[in-house]
């Protein structure tokens, strides 16, 4: 899916409702600042988060650990069978951040309309910008090269005329990527695209897609809007328009976090409580990464719930004092799955989402005022 040498995205211009999108992710963030600020990591399999010896996932994965099928999410334990020389590192959040903020800054030296997605990660609309390059594909280049040049590090970026296939496109040349997708090619693009790599389509969708024999973009295409929302509900719209390359959300620049959560769903439905004890886990321990890295905690704690048979659950408790720490999530979404899950119920999906989030600076200042 490599279009070779990107073509200027200057004829985009030319038909003015075409936007010209940018999507920046760094290559293998964690992992990559670690070998980076530790030479006996560089060229090594690492990965940071998670302790063998105790339950717990890789948040990322070095490229070197890709090569044994290592990856995010996946249990300490596993990653550490699947390489004995596998080396594990405690994240360094405040760092993380700070790489965060340096690349924050290049981006706005190109535009304001910067929506970041995650401290690696976000979306740029450069369809007007402040140097007023006019090929996107040059921007892309330069915001590459200063990220390079600030952090030693590699970012990939995907540019296309909507988020969608920005997104897609960051991915398709992974590490140090440049990929454009450009608009008389997106719908082929989209034709062609294996279901799985939909962003928007998770793993189980995409199971239950090729059941109804959806393996690509083009017979997703088949399917008419009505039918995808009887099948999948109101996202099934959002399929709709992408099976034809279209996405007109905007990049917001504004989007305040409600929340911050984290849920699976399961190849096999879980059947004992067991395995859904070590479930909670690992997603409290995603869920407070995330809190970390966002300086935040939250008061109330949200746990969903889907049944084998497509039953939804949601249940929640609110706090007086907000919680952050892996365990104190785990403790409560534990308590609200012992009373509400119910006997002989398979679970196909489990989430925790923390909501009515505090930031930690704000916390502080309310434990000051309150030891004063
Ligand atoms: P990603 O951009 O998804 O992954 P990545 O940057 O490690 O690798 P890639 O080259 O494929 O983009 O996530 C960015 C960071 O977010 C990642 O370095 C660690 C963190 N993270 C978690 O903590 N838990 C997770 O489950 C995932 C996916 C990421
Ligand atoms: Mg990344």
């Amino acid at each position: 899916m490599d279009f070779g040498l990107p073509r200027s995205l200057g004829l985009l211009s030319r038909a003015s409702r075409c936007r010209k999108i940018i999507h920046i992710d760094m290559d293998a963030f964690y992992a990559s600042v670690e070998q980076r600020d530790n030479p006996a990591y560089r060229g090594k399999p690492i990965v940071v988060g998670g302790r063998p010896e105790q339950r717990g996932a890789v948040a990322a994965a070095s490229y070197e650990a890709r090569k044994f099928g290592i990856h995010a999410a996946m249990p300490a334990r596993t990653a550490q069978q699947k390489c004995r020389d596998l080396i594990f590192i405690q994240p360094r959040f405040d760092i993380y951040r700070q790489v965060s903020q340096q690349i924050r800054a290049i981006f706005h030296r190109y535009t304001d309309l910067v929506e970041p997605l995650a401290l690696d990660e976000a979306y740029l609309d450069v369809t007007q910008n402040k140097p007023n390059i006019p090929s996107a594909v040059a921007i892309a280049k330069a915001i590459k090269r200063e990220i390079l040049e600030a952090t030693q590090l590699t970012a990939s970026a995907g540019v296309s005329m909507n988020k969608f296939l920005a997104k897609i496109a960051s991915g398709v040349n992974k590490p140090n990527g440049l990929c454009l997708i450009a608009p008389d090619q997106a719908e082929t693009f989209v034709e062609t695209l294996p279901i799985n790599k939909f962003h928007g389509i998770g793993q189980v969708t995409a199971e239950k897609m090729r059941a109804l024999g959806i393996q690509t973009g083009a017979d997703l295409k088949q399917w008419s809007e009505a039918d995808l929302v009887k099948r999948f509900g109101k996202v099934g719209r959002f399929y709709y328009r992408v099976a034809r390359a279209q996405d007109e959300r905007p990049v917001n620049p504004n989007r305040i976090r409600k929340s911050v959560g984290a849920e699976n769903s399961f190849a096999e439905d879980l059947a004992s409580l067991d395995q859904m004890f070590a479930e909670l886990e690992r997603l409290a321990q995603r869920v407070a990464e995330r809190l970390d890295t966002q300086k935040q905690s939250g008061h109330t704690l949200t746990l969903k719930i889907k049944y084998a048979d497509y039953q939804q659950i949601t249940r929640s408790q609110t706090l007086s004092e907000p919680i952050r720490e892996a365990s104190a999530i785990y403790g409560l979404a534990r308590e609200l799955l012992w009373a509400h899950v119910g006997d002989r119920k398979k679970v196909r999906l489990l989430g925790i989402t923390i909501s009515h989030l505090v930031d930690a600076s704000e916390l502080q200042y309310v434990q000051l005022s309150l030891t004063l």
